[in-house]
């Protein structure tokens, strides 16, 4: 049987991490095996610029970042398909929506030609999208200085994600400005449900889009 993919989405702050943290903690407890996967990754050579350019030490055209971050993905989409097979399912904090709702938003590229290289990368079984409103996000400590963090660039990258990404069959819309334990409360059973159906029928990983 194979793993599932779940992607978590949203702009800056909006508890992805700790919620796949969380997540990723109370699946094992309950005997099931899950890794959970960071986009970018900053260790790999493409993730070294992208970190660069995230923290302002490199300046890199808005379709070059894009193409990079990209390129990020795909060089683990091998691997990622690999750990599925073995039955690990997996938890992506950000992906290919990110991609596409960042540089759209901020770089303000084509949407079609970013969606473009994203195509035939593994498709997440369920995309959950953790909602809070980007001044909300910004409230939380703060922004740490990175490239995007900005409450009006945020506000942009929000509508791209929901007007242009939302994918009824594969998304939902989790409100998030409610505390840690509320959220993962939100979020748990949407999440089970997905691994305990993936238990019952064995279908093949989707491909993007
Ligand atoms: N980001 C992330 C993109 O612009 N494109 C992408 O494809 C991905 C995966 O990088 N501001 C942006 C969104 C975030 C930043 O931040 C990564 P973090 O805190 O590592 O998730």
């Amino acid at each position: 049987m194979r793993g599932v993919l779940l992607a978590l989405e949203g702009v800056d702050r909006c508890g992805k991490t700790t919620q796949a943290a969380r997540l990723a903690e109370t699946l094992r407890q309950r005997g099931h095996t899950v890794e959970t996967w960071r986009f970018p990754d900053r260790t790999t050579a493409t993730g070294k610029l992208l970190d660069a350019y995230l923290s302002r030490a490199a300046e890199m055209d808005g379709r070059v970042a894009h193409l990079l971050f990209s390129a990020n993905r795909w060089e683990k989409a091998d691997q990622l398909l690999r750990t599925l097979q073995r039955g690990v399912h997996v938890l992506l904090d950000r992906y290919a929506y990110s991609g596409v709702a960042f540089s759209a938003a901020v770089n303000q590229l084509d949407i079609d030609w970013c969606r473009a290289t994203e195509r035939g990368l593994p498709a997440p079984d369920r995309v959950f999208y953790l909602d809070v409103s980007p001044a909300a996000a910004a409230a939380r400590g703060g922004y740490g200085g990175e490239r995007y963090e900005s409450v009006p660039l945020q506000e942009q990258v929000r509508r791209v994600f929901l007007e242009h990404l939302y994918d009824a069959g594969r998304w939902h819309v989790v409100p998030a400005d409610g505390s840690v334990e509320q959220v993962h409360q939100q979020l748990l059973p949407l999440v089970l449900e997905c691994v305990e159906a993936a238990e019952h029928h064995n279908t093949p990983v989707g491909t993007l889009w």
